[in-house]
């Protein structure tokens, strides 16, 4: 457990400021001098990446995007963004049902089916409710899994299965 929890805490360490270090699985003493714990919360909540100047955090899917986020780009690192996803932190990836499919982190439970079987739509962290202001139904979208954008609602289009999303509206 102890061993587990010690690799885990390393594995999401990444190397601050000097990527060039290397530390030994478990050797705590190396990753706290030279690697910094990049986990931060976003504006609205979600779970982040730290940039070295300790203050900006930056959203998911925004690591690796070739769009420098960070001040000095540590978001767009090359040798994290080498091989996607194998290196970078967990904390960074959600694993979808199927085996072959990994998305952002920030893209689980946010509407939007971005595993394409829903498996990023369905966890415990998602609720049995639709992100705010979204409206449940049954999309004729593939984007979307049980819930529409509040936008698509009376927007005159059918989103909706039942047509739920298109009656009732105001004239
Ligand atoms: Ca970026
Ligand atoms: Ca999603």
């Amino acid at each position: 457990m102890a061993n587990s929890q010690k690799r885990f805490d390393c594995f999401n360490l990444i190397p601050f400021q000097n990527y060039g270090v290397h530390c030994a699985l478990g050797n705590l003493h190396c990753c706290r001098k030279y690697f910094v714990n990049r986990i931060c919360k976003t504006a609205n909540n979600r779970t982040g990446f730290l940039c070295d100047d300790r203050a900006t955090c930056v959203l998911p899917s925004a690591v690796c995007n070739g769009v420098s986020n960070c001040y000095n780009s540590e978001d767009e690192n090359p040798q994290m963004c080498s091989n996607l996803p194998k290196n970078l932190p967990a904390f960074l990836i959600f694993q979808c049902a199927n085996p072959l499919v990994w998305i952002y982190s920030n893209q689980e439970c946010d509407g939007y089916n971005n595993c394409g079987d829903c498996s990023d739509e369905v966890g415990s962290l998602c609720g049995s409710s639709c992100p705010a202001g979204w409206w449940r139904c049954t999309p004729v979208f593939y984007q979307f899994c049980w819930c529409i954008p509040p936008t698509f609602r009376c927007d005159g289009v059918q989103h909706c299965n039942d047509w739920s999303d298109e009656i009732n509206c105001s004239p």
